[in-house]
């Protein structure tokens, strides 16, 4: 595929060769709504009862569905503010923002890299942010399950592939979504660098969609007890499986948030991240490390190769302003305030 570029997901040939199970997987754990926080880990302006949970999709109820579509809709809708360039609307400033920063001078910069769960974490908070403030939206922030989905071998069955929601797989020799909310969608920025307009494009791959994001794949990542070796194996199989197999928009590397299913998986890495955490808070919380650049692509910084740090800083071309990596490994921790269903 032309705009495959998430490359090197696990192909089904290598097969995912699970190590030892962890005693209690993230995808065995079931999350009790009402105490779905960690009690000591609340700070500064973050309390229980200001909380919210990101709910999976199936735990909305059908009006809270449509309206979170609604709002996505309305953030299509408004004007672009961000200044990048191709951008048409603010959710496209969005599209906008993640291939800035796959692109900037000493390129990649959020994956590959040690900030890349707390970046992605950061860009989810933005998103929220934009729901909430510019669009109205007072619902929960929707994941997608797919795990689960995986599990069951029936990859697309959830709702949220329906044509009252986002729509289903990519038909025709261009692979456009022909059904659902943003069926015909014309995006502007991409695919990769270029700027054209194509559609919203899908080209689903279900024997390696399920193959990359089933307990077997998690449970082998999951086995990992600290971040450096465990965010490498989520990064490369269930992350970039998951884009790569549901294919199209999705699989371009720079500018895959023009599928606004972009938000749906990486509210559930979030989520993969945030159980992986609280399985052991005192060592994971704020477990940090990783190049901050990718040696192949670069060449070395004056001041050597840097690891990633809590100091390191996370910025969003101004969208919102900058923050660290130290403010978003706590998601409890008063800059965020948040947990998931
Ligand atoms: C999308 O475009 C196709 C092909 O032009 C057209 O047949 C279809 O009616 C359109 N669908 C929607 C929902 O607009
Ligand atoms: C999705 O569409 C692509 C392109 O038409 C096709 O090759 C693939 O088999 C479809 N996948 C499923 C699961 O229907
Ligand atoms: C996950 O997928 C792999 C590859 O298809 C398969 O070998 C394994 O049995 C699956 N695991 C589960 C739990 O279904
Ligand atoms: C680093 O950059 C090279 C060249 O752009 C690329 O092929 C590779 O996938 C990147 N990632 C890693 C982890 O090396
Ligand atoms: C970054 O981490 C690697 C692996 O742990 C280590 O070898 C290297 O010395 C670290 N670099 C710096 C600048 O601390
Ligand atoms: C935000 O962070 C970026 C990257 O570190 C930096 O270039 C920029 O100057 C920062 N902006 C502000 C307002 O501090
Ligand atoms: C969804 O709701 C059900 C029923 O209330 C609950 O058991 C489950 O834990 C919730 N969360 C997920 C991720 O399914
Ligand atoms: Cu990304």
């Amino acid at each position: 595929m032309k705009f495959s570029l998430y490359t090197g997901a696990l192909a089904l040939a290598a097969g995912a060769t699970a190590a030892a199970l962890p005693e209690a997987s993230a995808s065995q754990a079931s999350q009790d709504v009402a105490s779905d926080y960690i009690p000591g880990f609340f700070s500064r302006t973050c309390t229980q009862a200001k909380m919210t949970v990101r709910k999976e999709w199936r735990n909305l109820t059908k009006t809270q569905q449509d309206h979170f579509l609604d709002s996505v809709q309305c953030l299509m809708d408004r004007p672009a503010q961000s200044g990048l360039t191709a951008t048409t609307s603010r959710f496209s400033d969005l599209q906008a923002l993640h291939r800035g920063m796959t692109n900037t001078a000493s390129a990649d910069i959020i994956h590959h890299v040690g900030q890349f769960l707390p970046w992605h974490r950061y860009y989810m908070h933005i998103y929220e942010t934009l729901l909430r403030e510019e669009c109205d939206y007072t619902g929960p922030i929707p994941w997608w399950n797919e795990q689960q989905d995986a599990d069951s071998g029936h990859m697309w069955q959830s709702s949220m592939w329906g044509a009252d929601a986002f729509g289903g797989n990519g038909t025709g020799a261009d692979l456009c979504v022909r059904d659902g909310r943003f069926a015909n969608l014309t995006l502007h920025i991409g695919p990769g660098d270029e700027d054209t307009d194509y559609c919203l494009r899908r080209a689903w791959d279900t024997e390696q969609a399920v193959a990359n994001a089933n307990s077997t794949a998690l449970d082998a990542c999951n086995a990992y007890t600290t971040f450096s070796p465990w965010w490498n194996c989520i990064s490369n199989i269930p992350h970039k499986g998951v884009h790569t197999y549901i294919g199209g928009v999705m699989a371009d590397i720079k500018s895959s948030p023009g599928d606004p299913v972009f938000f749906m998986h990486h509210m559930y890495i979030d989520r993969v991240w945030w159980l992986w955490q609280r399985q052991d808070p005192i060592n994971r919380l704020y477990d940090i490390s990783g190049p901050t650049l990718n040696q192949t692509a670069n060449v070395e910084p004056a001041g050597g190769w840097q690891n990633a740090t809590l100091h390191y800083e996370l910025s969003s071309f101004d969208i919102m302003a900058n923050t660290t990596i130290g403010e978003v490994m706590n998601t409890q921790g008063g800059y965020l305030c948040y947990g998931y269903d």
